[in-house]
């Protein structure tokens, strides 16, 4: 067998996006968060062959694009990484903009896109960067007190924002590139007991510390499922970032907060509310993508590494 997989790579502030143009799986009709659960059981390899060595790396998000069920959108899209799928991706939205007006499919202004947790809203600007405003999002639980084995208590809150999250800035730490190994194993632990606390549905850590200079409002580690971490300030872990401030009274309604990510690199964001009384906002992200291959893609069945090679991801 040969198939031919037409796909576009860039990076949204410094986190590599792989949007999938046409060779994917056919999931059928039917809302997108039903196409995802087709996608998972029947075609799961298809993901694998995308996203793992030697065609990918445990970096990459996938997008696979999609007719939109919602006829409202312009497109839609499924998210996907090295363990399993994405409910929303921040900087994979940024790509995936990127990616249609390189291919001519939009041009400035704005389009909407379908998802599985929801349809979201894009803006290109004239100067390249993308406005996505994101699903509602909100905190489930404030001040979570977990015990981490070899950290002690650990307080943060569980909140979500297209993804589930853990927002701690317990222990202090140095968010910096030069610490990465030591803030992975650190999210791992936590995510460990968060998960044991009740929160199974946590899957991305998200550590905070002071900013590099003073542009910013707070540096951030995102810890992905798949071990990896986000080299972008990642844009649901933002947006559960701008719940918890505006559940706190801390951020109003569009005001600005810039969020720095592990590399230095910002998103600007802000938020309206989607309903004051429940705390529950529409936050907007805006970011920059670069366009950094075009490729087919070829899956050949005499390949012993069609499928990917499958390395052990548990943390
Ligand atoms: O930008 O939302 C994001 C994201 C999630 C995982 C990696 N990036």
């Amino acid at each position: 067998m040969t198939g031919e997989i037409h796909v576009i790579d860039s990076h949204t502030a410094g986190e590599p996006t792989r949007i999938v143009l046409s060779g994917g799986p056919p999931l059928g009709q039917g809302p997108l968060s039903e196409q995802l659960n087709r996608f998972r059981d029947e075609h799961d390899a298809f993901r694998k062959a995308i996203i793992s060595e030697p065609r990918g790396s445990d970096v990459l998000v996938g997008g696979l694009l999609c007719e939109p069920h919602d006829q409202n959108c312009q497109a839609g899209v499924i998210f996907f990484n090295n363990v399993g799928y994405l409910g929303m991706c921040g900087h994979g939205l940024i790509g995936l903009i990127e990616t249609l007006r390189e291919i001519g499919r939009i041009d400035s202004g704005e389009c909407k896109i379908d998802t599985p947790v929801g349809n979201v809203s894009a803006k290109l600007h004239e100067n390249g960067e993308v406005s996505v405003s994101n699903v509602e999002s909100y905190r489930l639980a404030k001040d979570v007190e977990v015990q981490v084995d070899g950290v002690g208590t650990v307080i943060g809150d569980v909140a979500y924002g297209g993804n589930w999250f853990f927002l701690t800035q317990d222990p202090k730490q140095e968010i910096a590139a030069s610490n990465i190994k030591n803030l992975t194993s650190m999210a791992c632990d936590i995510r460990r007991a968060v998960n044991a606390a009740g929160y199974p549905e946590v899957d991305h850590i998200e550590l905070f510390g002071d900013a590099l200079g003073t542009s910013a409002d707070t540096k951030n580690f995102v810890l992905c499922p798949g071990l990896e971490y986000d080299r972008s300030p990642c844009g649901t872990g933002a947006s559960a970032k701008l719940a918890c401030l505006a559940a706190d009274g801390k951020l109003a309604p569009n005001q600005r907060w810039v969020q720095q990510g592990i590399l230095g690199t910002s998103f600007s964001c802000e938020y309206t509310w989607a309903n004051a009384l429940h705390k529950q906002i529409k936050p907007t992200i805006r970011g920059r993508a670069f366009i950094t291959a075009e490729a087919q893609l070829k899956l050949r069945s005499d390949d012993p590494f069609c499928w990917g090679i499958q390395h052990d991801h548990a943390g």
